[in-house]
């Protein structure tokens, strides 16, 4: 047929890349390998264009890489446990697994839609039992390593969710899903001690140049590593001192009072009775404030006087100590050295309690008056007030009193992370239960290997009254202890569902394997992934604890990497009326709506060509419209060539007419510059927009019926095709059939460009003024008339007679003569 009907090519090629098992891949050891991967998803219920664009993305460098020679794995699965499900249980009265399953079943079928070119063999769901029990072995021997523990914490609790989230998961004091306001609570808790590997994190941000610079650039703020020292404040009046973490020891003869967080071990013990229930008052309140809150800038500062003093070591001077709303109890040691004249907390804090003030650092060429100051100085400086380091650099002072107050053993040079552990307690069913057993006598006793897995079980209700429901399974929490045989709890936690997407990558290596949670052969022959593709929300979260997994299992003999994903693409957002397109928004443009009128394959072409990969794309009616029209265009092109190609031979390039010559020439640049497109920079837009103009150019072809040209026309539809093969899979793979091809396009391979081919040729153009001949130009072939006109204007010979005079008219007779007739 050669009408371009988009509904029947799709099932036609969808059919047989199923029934066929094209995509599939085992570990050849002959082939070199490729492994992509985009984000998975949270099985939400339908796709968005979001996704439409993320795996578009994703399956142009698989299709690449594959017409390439390489044996590409470009699985795909489900992010599958989680929360949602759970609310939705609770609204319709049925099961969370009910929702996610029926959820996968009916996105499946639309990513199946779209001709995304995965092996669906390797799909994996997190809340399939194959998957989270492996995710069990591993727990218990992070537990063993020491690198699980449990300890009592004032954790983030989202009171509508009613679960505990990391801090990662606040945003602005709120719920990352729910956005209701964060409040504090106390409760025993899971960690991982990420913080183990913080300096390898850190270190190794250095050797990923295949990653975005601001990426790397969060990912070190977020560890956040400090240099600084602790220097010891005796209390007045006691043997008891304060410590504390400072990075600007050159500040320290500036230090006037002492500020300690409220929840601080000594704040009690530094009271006096006279402060005692005001400063009791005041920590109740703090611990009500959340820490996002507590450390933003515009924060209302406040504090409470304990009644104590400590001595500054340095100055002697008596510093009154304060518990103060904005120092944390878990960043250094929870005490900081106030200097308000060079801290511009301290100085907020101070001008309310009206504590005194010292300058201990000048801006160069300046002098600070206490008095007139509205902000603390924070600049490079030099060094006042400060005994025998008066007259030294600020910054330079800073080694020099570290070593000093280690010599006088009142303090000594630390490193200091920002890094937390990572908190994976959740209070919910729908997670991965943490497979521990809770004994009044012999405590926290991991389940044996033989009584592995821990299911979940299946007869949970779903009644929205808050709390736990998995907490109310007694099947499930009442059990004997393992080591006593005393009647015991079973923990009912559950495992925070960013634990899951730590080391899906790693299990696509193997989905299939029954023996343990990888298998180290083809884990090791598929890692790394080559090539990440995933949203800029992920930047820290995930990105951060999937490094940290994949040193774990590395540690624990699993994999033999280091770092999980040589080269990360963040593609940027769907916008929509200038807005991301979000149901809040209203604009959201559903993906089915476009498939069923124009097909997947303009799908992917607007999502594709509207804008580079990381930028943002801005949705357009016209541009779905025209990408529509282009391969119409495209399909018109080869069936109406077809007649004439259809018994062409090789291309004889030396015997090629001068029209000839310049369409190959646009051919195998083209080839070059798509090529260059995809395989460096992801430009795909720019490698879709030079594909159009190479179908220009072959329509503007006139001696398109000259037998002598039916090679090169050939060469050119055959190059069109294949090019566009990676961006529009199914009307690539019917057209290259339509073309007399038996074998797919990936048997073809990728187009190869003849270097000489590419090169421009040059011609030489005579230029005459007023029709006498005044010079001589040489431009590329091909130049257009207004670049031939600049070439002559910029010539010496040629300017010398234009010299006072107008340009009344240019006359161009193409490829031979240029006539400007001045006046
Ligand atoms: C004295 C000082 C003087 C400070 C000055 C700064 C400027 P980074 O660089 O992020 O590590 N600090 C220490 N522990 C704290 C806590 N638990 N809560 C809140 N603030 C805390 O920050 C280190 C600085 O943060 C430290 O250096 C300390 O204030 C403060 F002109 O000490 B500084
Ligand atoms: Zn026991």
């Amino acid at each position: 047929d050669e009408k371009y009907i988009p509904r029947t090519v799709e099932e036609k090629w969808q059919r047989i890349w199923e029934e066929m098992k094209t995509y599939k891949v085992t570990e050849d050891s002959a082939k070199s390998k490729y492994y992509l991967l985009e984000m998975f998803p949270y099985p939400s219920g339908r796709i968005h264009m979001g996704h439409v664009r993320n795996y578009s993305i994703g399956d142009v460098v698989a299709r690449y890489k594959r017409l390439r020679g390489y044996n590409v794995l470009h699985p795909m699965g489900w992010d599958a446990f989680g929360m949602p499900a759970e609310n939705a249980a609770i609204q319709h009265k049925s099961h969370p697994a009910h929702w996610t399953y029926e959820n996968i079943a009916y996105m499946r079928g639309q990513l199946k839609k779209m001709g995304l070119s995965y092996d669906w063999d390797r799909e994996l769901a997190t809340c399939d039992l194959d998957y989270y029990q492996w995710e069990q072995r591993l727990f218990l021997q992070m537990y063993e390593k020491g690198l699980v523990y449990k300890k009592s914490s004032s954790v983030n609790w989202c009171p509508t969710c009613e679960t505990v989230l990391a801090n990662e998961q606040v945003e602005d004091g709120c719920c990352w899903r729910c956005d209701s306001e964060v409040v504090l609570k106390e409760l025993e808790q899971w960690f991982f001690r990420i913080t183990e590997y913080a300096e390898e994190l850190l270190d190794n941000t250095w050797q990923l140049p295949g990653w975005p610079e601001r990426v790397l650039v969060m990912q070190r703020n977020w560890i956040g590593k400090s240099f600084g020292c602790e220097i010891d404040f005796p209390v007045e009046g006691s043997l008891a001192k304060v410590t504390v973490f400072t990075t600007r020891q050159d500040t320290l003869y500036g230090a006037t009072f002492m500020s300690l967080a409220p929840e601080h071990s000594q704040a009690l013990e530094l009271t006096t009775p006279e402060n005692r229930a005001e400063v009791e008052a005041f920590i109740e309140r703090v611990k009500k404030t959340d820490k996002a809150r507590r450390t933003a800038e515009d924060f209302e500062k406040e504090g409470v006087f304990t009644g104590s003093y400590c001595i500054n070591p340095v100055t002697n001077r008596r510093m009154p100590i304060y518990l103060a709303n904005f120092v944390l109890l878990d960043y250094g040691t929870g005490a900081v050295m106030a200097v308000p004249t060079h801290d511009q907390r301290d100085f907020e804090f101070a001008a309310k309690y009206r504590l005194p003030l010292q300058v201990v650092i000048q801006p160069e060429g300046a002098v600070l008056d206490p008095g007139a100051m509205t902000a603390a100085y924070t600049e490079v400086g030099i060094l006042t007030n400060s005994g025998p380091f008066d007259g030294l650099r600020s910054d330079e002072a800073k080694e020099r009193i570290a070593d000093y107050l280690e010599r006088e053993g009142v303090g000594r040079k630390t490193v200091n992370y920002r890094l937390r552990d990572w908190g994976i307690s959740r209070q919910r069913y729908w997670g991965n239960p943490i497979p521990v057993i809770n004994c009044d006598i012999c405590g926290v006793v991991p389940v044996p290997e033989k009584d592995l897995p821990v299911v979940l079980p299946m007869d949970a209700t779903f009644t929205g009254e808050g709390g736990n429901p998995l907490a109310k399974v007694p099947s499930f929490v009442n059990v004997t202890c393992p080591q006593c045989g005393a009647a015991a709890r079973r923990e009912t936690d559950t495992m925070d569902t960013f634990v899951q997407s730590s080391w899906y990558f790693l299990r696509y290596c193997c989905p299939d394997f029954a023996a343990g949670p990888l298998d180290r052969a083809r884990a090791e022959y598929w890692m790394p992934v080559d090539q990440y593709i995933g949203g800029i929300e992920h930047a820290v979260l995930h990105l951060l604890y999937a490094r940290f997994f994949t040193k774990v299992l590395r540690d624990l003999g699993y994999v033999n990497v280091d770092e999980p994903f040589k080269n990360l693409l963040t593609q940027g957002m769907v916008i929509k009326d200038g807005a991301k397109m979000s149901k809040s928004k209203g604009n959201v443009v559903d993906p089915d709506a476009l498939i069923n009128r124009y097909g997947a394959d303009t799908a992917r072409l607007f999502s594709l060509f509207a804008a580079p990969p990381e930028k943002d794309l801005d949705w357009s009616d016209q541009g779905v419209e025209g990408s529509y029209r282009f391969l119409n265009r495209v399909w018109r092109l080869v069936y109406d060539t077809l007649p004439f190609i259809s018994t062409a031979g090789a291309v004889k390039p030396d015997q090629l007419g001068d029209e000839a010559k310049v369409l190959r020439r646009t051919v195998h640049k083209t080839i070059r510059k798509v090529t260059d497109d995809i395989d460096e920079r992801f430009h795909f837009n720019t490698a879709i927009a030079s594909i159009m103009e190479l179908v220009n150019a072959v329509y503007a072809f006139e001696p398109k019926n000259l037998p002598a040209n039916a090679a090169v026309l050939k060469e050119a539809v055959e190059s069109i095709v294949l090019l566009l093969s990676p961006f529009v899979p199914h009307v690539a793979e019917e057209l290259w059939a339509a073309l007399g091809h038996a074998g797919g396009v990936e048997q073809a391979g990728w187009p190869g460009f003849d270097a000489a081919a590419a090169v421009d040729e040059e011609l030489l153009i005579v230029i005459q003024v007023n029709g006498k001949v005044r010079g001589k130009v040489t431009v590329p072939a091909g130049a257009a008339e207004a670049q031939v006109k600049e070439s002559a204007l910029a010539d010496e010979r040629v300017g010398s007679w234009l010299e006072g005079k107008q340009v009344r008219k240019v006359i161009y007779v193409p490829g031979k003569l240029l006539n400007i007739v001045v006046g």
